[in-house]
């Protein structure tokens, strides 16, 4: 019989890079889908035939019920969140509905529906579960660099939601014996991020001022430091903090650290541009509160799980501009067909 995970977030980029994973590791796998007619569900299904969907929304206690009693999963993995930290700005109350309440919901849907209960005798329902924890929560940071028993000190409404959902999987863990994981993933990037991250958006700007389809790159604060590793990597580290003996917590990243100049000159580089000649700052987009710095000490989780990471940041830059000049020159192609067409 093959293992059944489930994925919150199944649409999102970790989740995408997840799915392919395990499935290559003989899993069936589910994805939690919301929505009416959610049109990234299409994308899945197209890089991913063999995912499996669940509706279902972290906002929705009884939709994680059903979807937790009808799949049966044996791993479940809490992907699913709101994830631009700008947003929890503009958003407060929904960002921690969702990135912190619906952490809570999907513990009560495994905890339900696997009958743990609060007796005091600790079981053990031989669900697993993962909790996508993030290093925004350690930030202004209390010591560089940071290690699972670093001070969390969260600098937007995104950071203490995400807070909230790591205190909540510990004490799931401590109160009915549950195996709960937090994943303390620092910054990770590829092709599929989302274009309103800083890596993405930056290499996508290249593309399109390489092929002369933009002509400046608006950026906010370029000094702050990152520890940005590869999504492909650290999944395969999500899968292995669950195949462990017991729940606990991990801090994953590449212990490297680079400023978002750093990021800018990398990209523009690689097609041979000058990055002063084409980034403006733009102060609207420096956040009211920042995460000046990052960067992850993860000796524990890499010797506990014999994990590592395959690709440095200044290839993982170079990647995204590479595919992003292929999707920007496609674009260009259909767009020159669509013109050079007489209807
Ligand atoms: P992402 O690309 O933004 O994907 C977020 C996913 O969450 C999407 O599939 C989205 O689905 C889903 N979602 C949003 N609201 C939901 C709701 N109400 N119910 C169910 N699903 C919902 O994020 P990511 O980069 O893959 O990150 C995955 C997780 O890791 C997130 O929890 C993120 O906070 C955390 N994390 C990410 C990083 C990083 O650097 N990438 C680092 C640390 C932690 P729709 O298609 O329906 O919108
Ligand atoms: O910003 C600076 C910005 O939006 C990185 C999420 O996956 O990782 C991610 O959160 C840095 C910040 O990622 C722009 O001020 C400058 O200091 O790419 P980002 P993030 O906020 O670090 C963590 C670990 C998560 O958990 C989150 O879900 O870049 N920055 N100029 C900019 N950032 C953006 N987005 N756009 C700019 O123009």
């Amino acid at each position: 019989m093959s293992k059944r995970a489930l994925i919150t977030g199944i649409t999102g980029q970790d989740g995408s890079y997840l799915a392919e994973h395990l499935i290559a590791q003989g899993y069936q796998v589910w994805g939690l889908i919301r929505g009416q007619a959610n049109p990234r569900r299409w994308w899945v299904s197209r890089q991913l035939s063999e995912v499996n969907f669940v509706d279902g929304d972290l906002m929705d206690q009884s939709s994680l019920v059903s979807a937790v009693d009808k799949i049966q999963p044996d791993e479940v993995y809490n992907l699913g969140a709101i994830s631009f930290v700008p947003m929890s700005w503009q958003q407060p109350e929904l960002v921690t509905e969702v990135n912190g309440m619906g952490v809570l919901r999907m513990l009560e849907a495994i905890r339900m529906v696997s009958g743990l209960s609060i007796s005091g005798i600790t079981h053990n329902s031989g669900m697993r579960f993962y909790q996508a924890s993030s290093s925004e929560m350690f930030g202004k940071v209390a010591e560089t660099p940071q290690r699972e028993t670093t001070m969390f000190h969260p600098r937007s409404p995104y950071g203490v939601a995400k807070a909230y959902g790591h205190y909540i999987t510990q004490n799931y863990r401590e109160s009915y014996g549950l195996f709960g994981v937090s994943g303390i993933l620092f910054n990770h990037e590829s092709p599929r991020r989302g274009a309103e991250f800083v890596t993405r958006k930056i290499s996508l700007a290249v593309a399109r001022i390489k092929l002369g389809h933009q002509d400046q790159l608006r950026l906010g604060n370029l000094d702050a430091v990152r520890d940005w590793g590869f999504a492909g990597d650290y999944v395969r580290a999500m899968h292995l903090m669950l195949q462990q003996e017991q729940g606990g917590d991990y801090v994953i990243g590449t212990g490297q650290m680079h400023s978002i100049r750093d990021a800018a000159r990398i990209a523009f580089d690689h097609v041979d541009l000058n990055w002063e000649d084409y980034v403006v700052v733009d102060p609207a987009l420096v956040r009211p509160a920042e995460v000046e710095t990052l960067c992850a000490d993860s000796r524990s989780a890499r010797k506990a799980l014999g994990w590592e990471p395959t690709i440095d940041f200044p290839d993982l830059m170079r990647m995204m501009v590479d595919s992003d000049l292929r999707n920007v020159s496609r674009e260009r192609q259909y767009e020159e067909m669509l013109l050079s067409t007489s209807w």
